[in-house]
């Protein structure tokens, strides 16, 4: 299986993070002439990354990517047997995608101190916030965000707070992790294949910052 991605991408750390859940090993390959570009979109023809190719297939959008995981390698089982509990683990693995990451994604841009807008930063931060309380609310944490078994919905989130911690701590912005969070994060950081995906994202973030930081 090869997985095209960018090392700092947070959606290619969700599917990292389910690779290294299920013992998958895949090749890691940056797209050609970086994503979006026409040498890429003619292996991937979305153009986003993560994306995968395994065998005659190919695959972009993270999600799909860890439901075709599940179905193609069931073990280990990163969904639950009980279907009310496999919905809900779809429904905060969407919630991720869909509502928290966008906020966070649309600051990238502002980043560098020289072209950010400062308006448009305390918005998003505000609205990050307003949909971590939503997800405290309705997450299960006990101990995993949709329960008692580490499940896909943790491999989005995993990464996403990762890098907003680190983001929001460069904006000089408060950003508190509640306590289920906290206690999640730590359960999280003893499973060695979690672990071993955050350690070196966490690196590629700090790098990825401190560059934006001097723009
Ligand atoms: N919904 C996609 C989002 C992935 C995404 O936004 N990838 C970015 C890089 S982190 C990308 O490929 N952007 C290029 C584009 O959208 O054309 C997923 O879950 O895989």
């Amino acid at each position: 299986m090869i997985l095209y991605n960018v090392p700092i991408s947070n959606f290619g750390a969700k599917v990292q993070v389910a690779l290294a859940l299920k013992g998958l090993d895949a090749e890691q390959r940056l797209p050609p002439d970086g994503y979006s570009s026409e040498k890429y979109k003619q292996i991937i023809p979305t153009g986003t990354v993560p994306a995968i190719v395994d065998g005659d297939l190919v695959l972009s959008e993270s999600e799909t990517i860890l439901e075709y995981l599940e179905e193609r390698y069931p073990l280990p089982a990163l969904l639950p047997k009980d279907i009310a509990a496999r919905a809900s683990v779809r429904m905060l693995s969407r919630f991720h995608d869909l509502k928290l990451e966008p906020s966070l994604r649309t600051l990238f841009k502002h980043m560098a101190p020289s072209i950010r807008d400062p308006l448009i930063v305390s918005e998003k931060h505000a609205e990050f916030t307003r949909h971590m309380e939503m997800l405290i609310r309705f997450g299960h944490f006990r101990p995993y965000i949709a329960g008692s078994e580490i499940t896909f919905a943790d491999c989005g989130f995993a990464p996403t707070f990762l890098l907003a911690t680190a983001m929001f701590r460069a904006l000089e912005l408060s950003f508190e992790f509640p306590k289920p969070l906290q206690i999640w994060h730590e359960t999280l950081q003893k499973n060695v294949a979690v672990s071993g995906v955050l350690d070196n994202y966490a690196e590629t973030v700090e790098t990825w910052i401190n560059f934006k930081l001097s723009q």
